[in-house]
């Protein structure tokens, strides 16, 4: 039975993958800020598999390290990381911008995927296998005005996919980077801090993925052979080529 460890795992993306993979057989140590969720999500998934919380800020490098500490040693053979954590703060143009928005997304959505891969990699090195799937977005592959901080995180995740293959193909790691286009979950109301109605526009008038349509993607790359390594990946919802019509109005 494989493990994986799941980040940002009580909401959207992450919720829908460890619901897939505890469906799928796999063990899996989810962590995520709410500690309530994630002992409903323990409840829940113990049904069918083996589950391990850790509740943690990845923002804080203190917290990550003392929650990594925390698993025990017949969990610390972890195949599959998945840094799903992550999220937009704000919407402004850069001479507006909010400071603890900016540094929101630069310390959970850059930082946070450096600090639990730095302290995860040693292990996977140390078994020789691993598969590490960052989750970008396509707005790491097209700046929109007023989401330039949120875009530069994205790209930033692109930039570390590619140094971590570079670093660890070798070893026998893989690692996949995935952009998901617009998918509804409680990206937009975190964006736009509990505005319900402004969130609700983003996705208005077409079908946006779902977060089980990333989840599938997802489990589609890391039950490829062994010898297959999905690298990059890009998901639009097919009524979506771009991002910038999408946020003019928003
Ligand atoms: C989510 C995709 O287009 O809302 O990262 O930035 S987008």
């Amino acid at each position: 039975m494989k493990t994986a460890l799941i980040t940002g795992a009580t909401s959207g993306i992450g919720k829908a993958t460890a619901e897939l993979l505890a469906k799928n057989n796999w063990r899996l140590i989810i962590c995520g800020r709410n500690a309530e969720v994630l002992s409903q999500m323990k409840a829940d998934l113990s049904v069918t598999t083996e589950i391990f919380t850790l509740n943690f800020d990845i923002r804080e490098f203190s917290q990550v390290e003392k929650a990594i500490n925390l698993i025990p040693e017949n969990w610390k053979k972890i195949d599959v990381l998945i840094n799903n954590a992550g999220n937009a703060h704000g919407m402004d143009s850069l001479e507006n911008g909010n400071i603890d928005d900016w540094d929101a997304m630069m310390d959970g959505n850059v930082k946070g995927i450096l600090y639990i891969s730095k302290l995860l990699i040693p292990g996977m090195k140390a078994q020789k296998s691993g598969h590490i799937v960052n989750i970008s977005s396509t707005a790491a592959r097209q700046t929109y005005a007023n989401g330039v901080v949120y875009c530069a995180s994205k790209k930033a995740v692109d930039v570390i996919s590619e140094g971590m293959r570079l670093e660890l193909t070798e070893f026998g790691i893989k690692v996949t980077n995935l952009q998901p286009g617009l998918t509804e979950t409680d990206f937009s109301k975190v964006r736009f801090k509990g505005d319900e109605e402004r969130a609700k526009t983003v996705y208005q008038g077409f079908q946006a993925l779902k977060p089980t349509d990333i989840a599938d993607a997802i489990s589609y790359c890391i039950h490829a052979p062994k010898h297959v390594c999905i690298s990059d990946l890009t998901i639009y919802p097919s009524a979506q080529a771009e991002s910038r019509t999408v946020y003019k109005n928003a």
